[in-house]
């Protein structure tokens, strides 16, 4: 658990698993019309330099021409569907088996469940060491992410992440779940989340909100159904 800390996390929902794929397809896109253009620009120079007698069938030649239309025309469409697709799946769950609310307060988060007949509300802040200072090293685990309380939630749930905000404009961020939403004061935003394996994920508030914008990072332990009710029970932080 503790080395994905000094390592990039892997994609560990459905939602970033799909938006990964959507980046690797764009990125293989862009190197089939770089691979296209080159070879065009290749022959351009080719012909007019040295042997025109060579060249001179790629001189308006309608098939390519058309190529040159339908194939750029038929990427971007297929682009187009894909990350309509993305969109798709970012859309809140039309029936979630959970809720989750969170609440960006200036610094620090407060997460809240009241579904399933659980009333679990904590405020979660940076860890400090002893002296009450923030950002040692070794002072504290999970340097400038360990909070006291975390979020818990259950793995393979659909969870609906409501979130919103007390004061200004936070960031709920988790990029190995594919989640930046924006908490705006006075409207609530929802976004999907369906973890695949246990583990702990960690983000950070991505929306400059003050002097300790640094003290708010997302740190969300995804835990079995069994231990998730277990910690539930167990009450809220205060
Ligand atoms: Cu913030």
């Amino acid at each position: 658990m503790f080395k994905f800390f000094c390592t990039f996390m892997g994609c560990q929902s459905y939602l970033c698993l799909k938006l990964f794929h959507y980046f690797l397809m764009v990125c293989a896109v862009g190197v089939w019309i770089f691979c296209m253009v080159s070879v065009s620009l290749g022959v351009i120079f080719a012909s007019s330099s040295s042997d025109r007698f060579h060249f001179r069938g790629y001189h308006h030649n309608n098939s390519i021409e058309l190529m040159g239309i339908v194939l750029p025309a038929a990427s971007l469409i297929f682009m187009a569907f894909a990350s309509y697709r993305c969109l798709i799946t970012m859309e809140p769950f039309k029936s979630p088996s959970l809720t989750v609310k969170v609440l960006g307060v200036q610094w620090y988060w407060q997460y809240e469940i009241q579904d399933w007949g659980y009333d679990w509300t904590v405020e979660s802040r940076l860890k400090k060491n002893a002296f009450g200072e923030v950002g040692f090293q070794d002072s504290v685990d999970w340097w400038l992410y360990g909070v006291d309380y975390p979020l818990v939630v259950p793995i393979n749930q659909k969870i609906q992440v409501v979130v919103t905000s007390s004061d200004v404009i936070h960031s709920w961020a988790l990029p190995s779940l594919g989640i930046k939403m924006d908490c705006v004061p006075g409207m609530s935003n929802c976004v999907p989340m369906v973890i695949l394996s246990p583990g702990v994920y960690t983000g950070m508030c991505s929306e400059l909100c003050g002097a300790n914008h640094s003290q708010m990072p997302v740190f969300v332990e995804a835990v079995s159904l069994d231990i998730w009710r277990d910690v539930m029970k167990k009450g809220s932080s205060f």
